[in-house]
């Protein structure tokens, strides 16, 4: 098992579109392995999700954990959405923008084909803050933060409020 270093707006790499995952490679070790890596990297932050691109790595999958307990872990592969109903807000945060949080609007209810860890085909129907996660991660794999729903000068306020946050840090 291992911590993975997780990518920070606004590193370019986090604007990477991720490729598809090929579902005969999901059981090999390598990639178990790597969904452990990422499961020890989420619970350890701590986060209820977290995309393979903000690990730098751009295939198309994510880890998702949205339990008190942390005991229910969810691997989504090549996630697609078949069907949206509503709309809800949820103030959002994420790991690669640390210590911000703003409201966005996102789908109410989804339902999304998958596939799972054990290279299964599978289709769920979420709402509330799975739904949230599950779109926020997909959004990853795409190349987009929830902080590009926010104005230009907002975004810019976060990414100077994060500078400072490090420069404070390595002072
Ligand atoms: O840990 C996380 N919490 C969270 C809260 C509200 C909406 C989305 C999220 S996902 C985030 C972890 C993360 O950055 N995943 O990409
Ligand atoms: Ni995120």
């Amino acid at each position: 098992m291992a911590l993975l270093p997780i990518l920070e707006f606004p590193d370019p790499r986090l604007r990477t579109k991720a490729v598809p995952v090929d579902p005969a490679r999901v059981t090999e070790p390598a990639f178990q392995t790597l969904l452990d890596d990422m499961f020890e990297t989420m619970y350890e932050a701590p986060g209820i999700g977290l995309a393979a691109s903000q690990v730098d790595v751009h295939q198309r999958f994510m880890v998702i954990d949205i339990s008190e307990e942390k005991n229910d872990p969810r691997v989504f592969i090549n996630p697609e959405i078949l069907d949206r109903a509503g709309d809800q807000v949820y103030q959002e945060g994420c790991l690669s923008v640390p210590g911000i949080y703003a409201d966005v609007t996102r789908s109410n209810e989804i339902t999304v084909r998958f596939v799972d860890r054990q290279g299964q085909a599978q289709e769920l129907r979420a709402d509330g803050l799975l739904a949230v996660c599950i779109q926020h991660e997909m959004d990853h794999l795409d190349g987009k933060l929830f902080v590009d729903y926010l104005s230009p000068l907002k975004r810019e306020m976060v990414r100077k409020k994060l500078a400072k946050q490090r420069r404070q840090a390595a002072a």
